[in-house]
């Protein structure tokens, strides 16, 4: 009970100095920091989107755990009970000063959760189980009236934290491009015969990122600063990005966790300014070749600047998707985008701070952990029809897929079944080099099971290699198989 109350009342606490002060939440983010790479893989791909639900429910379960321990233990004394209390509250205290968000009143949320916790285990344990009726019956309603506060006060604080309008902020904006992104053709995707439609509805692009909660920034309070290595520091704001000549881009975002095959891509039209643009104003220092960017949360990245100032990278700072503004969980207000490199190395969402620096100097968040510090796009290609295990009727088949390699292009897409010799496949339309492609071909297929693969090679002349390797550290390789049945139709 009495933790409980302590988790409530930093939560109310944080609601009314800053949302990511909760003592819950911060011991949650850190748990995600300090989570080794292939257990949040595992997480991932176990519980999908909702991995941080369970974690915050496993938090919960854990504690409520401990909190019965405590009582068991202090049947005697109030003494060990009222230690647990203390240590819970320090930790959640060490938890919220760890985190790189953490400013000035912040620390009232968890102090205020360690007082809360302690004072109402001494309360409790005071009052603990009287034999006489009438007392045990005030011991009951006071206790219920504590569980009820501590219902109410977490409750405020969610509320509290969600009294920023973040929605409203979002729905006053307007975007109009000076550039417009031309037409998507009709041919540029096989959706019919099983590829992914080539423009990715924003609700259904891919997600992956490191916040528990997602980040409510305001356009209006947004500013982000550049500087470090420049000549001239800037202060930005979101009119002075407005102000500038806003570019429609349609451009295929991809993860480097994805396994050989894995679903971590998405594609477009990204609406946004131009980070060369930017940087050339700010005056990049000689030596300067990284940019190391931070987002709201903490999250830092690292980008490679010749990459960002190479003519024609389409680099952005990107405020829109599919002609709305970002949406929250995408970033909103701003993000990054730099096509041809791996997410974790150029699209940070919610991003408030641009530091040119060097790789010497910073390594960001993933390279901390092993991952590598630049991760340009491996050419990969995907079989999406047949599935895993479909049994399709044999005679005449079309199987189909997708290729990517990022600000190269993709120059062919060929395909073999069972071990047989490679047969080009049909490339939808080229949209522009930035984008994936998808490609179908005509099979005849005996009755039986067969294997299906693909390789793509690029417009540099690179083929994926056969060679398998894991994601780690700097994206997979490896070409995508199929095993399916022809049955008799
Ligand atoms: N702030 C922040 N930005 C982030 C990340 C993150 O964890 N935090 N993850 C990166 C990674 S690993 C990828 S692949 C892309 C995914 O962007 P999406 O969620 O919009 O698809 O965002 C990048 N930007
Ligand atoms: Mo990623």
């Amino acid at each position: 009970m009495s933790v409980a109350v302590a988790l409530a009342v930093g939560h109310l606490v944080a609601g009314l100095v800053s949302p990511l002060a909760s003592p819950f939440l911060a011991v949650g983010n850190t748990a995600i920091d300090l989570t080794p790479h292939p257990v949040k893989d595992f997480a991932i791909r176990t519980f999908g989107e909702n991995d941080k639900l369970v974690l915050l429910g496993s938090m919960a379960v854990v504690l409520a755990g401990l909190g019965v321990v405590a009582g068991l233990l202090s049947r005697r004394s109030p003494w060990p009970g009222t230690v647990l209390a203390a240590l819970l509250g320090l930790l959640g205290i060490a938890a919220v000063l760890a985190r790189p968000t953490t400013t000035g009143w912040s620390v009232l949320a968890p102090l205020a959760s360690l007082v809360a916790g302690v004072a109402a285990f001494r309360w409790l344990w005071s009052q603990a189980v009287p034999a006489v009726v009438p007392e045990r019956r005030r011991f009951l309603l006071t206790t219920a009236a504590i569980a009820v506060g501590a219902g109410v006060s977490a409750l405020g604080g969610q509320l509290l934290a969600g009294r920023v309008d973040v929605e409203a902020s979002r729905r006053a904006i307007r975007l109009q491009p000076r550039e417009k992104a031309p037409e998507i053709p009709f041919d540029a995707d096989f959706a019919r015969e099983g590829t992914p439609q080539f423009i990715t509805p924003n609700e259904k692009f891919y997600r992956v990122d490191t916040a528990l909660t997602v980040p409510r920034l305001r356009a209006e309070d947004w500013r982000m600063r550049v500087h470090g290595m420049v000549d001239n520091e800037l202060v930005l704001t979101y009119d002075d990005l407005l102000r500038r000549p806003l570019v429609e881009k349609t451009i295929t975002l991809v993860c480097v966790s994805n396994e050989v095959g894995g679903p971590y891509i998405s594609t477009s039209n990204f609406i946004g300014v131009s980070l060369p643009d930017l940087l050339r104003e700010a005056g990049v220092r000689p030596g300067a070749d990284q940019l190391a960017t931070t987002s709201v949360d903490g999250w830092t990245c690292g980008t490679p600047v010749d990459k960002i100032m190479a003519p024609g990278s389409n680099a952005m700072l990107a405020l829109g998707m599919n002609g709305e503004p970002l949406p929250i969980e995408r970033g909103f207000p701003v993000r990054m985008v730099v096509p041809g490199l791996y997410g974790y190395v150029s699209a940070t969402k919610w991003l408030v701070d641009a530091e040119l620096t060097t790789f010497d100097t910073f390594d960001p968040y993933w390279a901390q952990r092993g991952w590598g510090k630049k991760a340009p796009v491996k050419v990969m290609s995907r079989v999406d029809r047949p599935k895993s295990f479909e049994r399709v009727p044999a005679g005449r088949f079309v199987a189909a897929g997708i290729a990517w390699a990022q600000h190269t292009g993709i120059d062919r897409v060929e395909v073999r079944v069972d071990g047989g010799p490679w047969q080009e496949a049909t490339l939808s339309r080229e949209v522009n080099i930035d984008t994936w492609r998808m490609w179908r071909i005509e099979l005849d297929l005996k009755e039986g099971n067969h294997t299906v693969e693909c390789r793509a090679t690029d417009r540099k002349g690179t083929t994926q290699t056969s060679e398998r390797a894991a994601p780690i550290p700097d994206g997979a390789t490896g070409w995508h198989s199929m095993v399916f049945t022809s049955v008799a139709g």
